[in-house]
């Protein structure tokens, strides 16, 4: 038996470690020297070439190297008959947190425009509204959303979360479901994408949520390009319906150089930074999945292809 690895910025070994300390002996085999795919009963991956876990007839397993899949399931061949096991990671969801915080903070309080002020000289200072007056919607409430409403909610923000099921979570407002989206981008001054990219989701943000939005809103995207109408949040911060969006994430990666994003006066642009998969504790989670597998238990979370995460 081995496990098929493919993570252009592993290192490896600390990957045979982490399987070595759950007692699990089977080869790590990168795509270079994976030979036969016969006796592949895992798969660890991150954006694995398109065809790659095709080859592989006896594949069990699909263990994402991220909270997204897809990186796997974009690819048309990927064996949709073989369950893929999210990442749940603590420190995933802690440096998401930490990153929209950064952004949200960022806009709240405009620092952009004393960056700006600072190029020119220019001693003035703005007034902003308290932390409670200031409304922020995060569509999503997995593990990152939920974590990220928290901690939002304790800075004193007023916070709306939202997602397909009802959830609880002290302190800030939860809505679910699509009839109640429209109250949930009508009221964002600051609305946050953690929403996992599916049928239902793609281009979710587009032309008619940002002009709902209040006048002057802002948009964090942390979760997938493709959930984002890029002409028309263009056209919205163009014409200052949107102030300013930062964005993690693209529906190219890396950004081509010829995006208007790159020099847009109004777009904050990371590379896809926010929350990178911390190799060790993601290593130490997978291995303990595939040890759960050894032993005859099943991983979790498996995603649902049905409803597309
Ligand atoms: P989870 O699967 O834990 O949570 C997804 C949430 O989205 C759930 O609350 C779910 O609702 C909700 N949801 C899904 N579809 C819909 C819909 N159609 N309408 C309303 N709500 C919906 O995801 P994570 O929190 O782990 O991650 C979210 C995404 O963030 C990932 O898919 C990935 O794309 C991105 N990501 C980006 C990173 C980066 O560095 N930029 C790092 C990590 C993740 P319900 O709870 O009811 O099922
Ligand atoms: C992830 C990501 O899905 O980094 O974990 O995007």
């Amino acid at each position: 038996m081995a496990i098929f690895f493919h993570w252009s910025e592993a290192d490896i070994d600390l990957w045979r470690d982490a399987l070595a300390a759950e007692n699990i002996d089977l080869e790590l085999r990168p795509l270079e020297s994976l030979g036969s795919a016969a006796d592949v009963e895992f798969a660890i991956v991150w954006a694995p070439p398109d065809g790659s876990l095709k080859t592989m007839e006896n594949l069990k397993y699909i263990f994402s190297i991220g909270a997204g899949v897809t990186h796997i399931t974009l690819d048309p061949d990927y064996p949709s008959n073989v369950p893929i096991v999210r990442l749940q990671d603590r420190l995933l969801v802690e440096d998401m947190s930490c990153h929209i915080i950064h952004w949200v903070l960022h806009y709240h309080r405009y620092y952009a425009r004393y960056r700006q002020y600072q190029n020119e000289r220019k001693w003035l200072r703005h007034r902003y509204p308290e932390n409670s007056a200031r409304r922020v919607s995060i569509l999503g409430l997995g593990q990152t959303g939920q974590d990220a409403c928290r901690r939002l909610q304790s800075l004193g923000f007023s916070v709306t979360g939202w997602a397909r099921s009802q959830k609880e979570i002290e302190g800030v407002r939860c809505l679910a479901g699509q009839e109640t989206f429209d109250t949930v981008v009508r009221e964002a001054d600051i609305l946050v994408n953690l929403l996992p990219l599916t049928a239902e989701t793609a281009e979710i943000l587009n032309a008619s949520v940002f002009d709902r939005m209040p006048k002057g809103g802002f948009i964090i995207n942390c979760a997938r390009g493709s959930s984002v109408d890029d002409s028309a949040l263009l056209a919205a911060l163009d014409s200052g319906q949107i102030e300013a969006a930062a964005l993690d994430v693209f529906r190219e990666e890396p950004l081509p150089d010829d995006d208007p994003y790159w020099s847009h006066p109004a777009v904050s642009v990371t590379p896809h930074a926010a929350a990178p998969t911390n190799e060790r504790s993601a290593a130490e989670f997978i291995a303990a999945q595939i040890r759960t597998c050894l032993d005859g238990g099943q991983p979790a979370p498996i995603v649902d292809l049905a409803r597309g995460y």
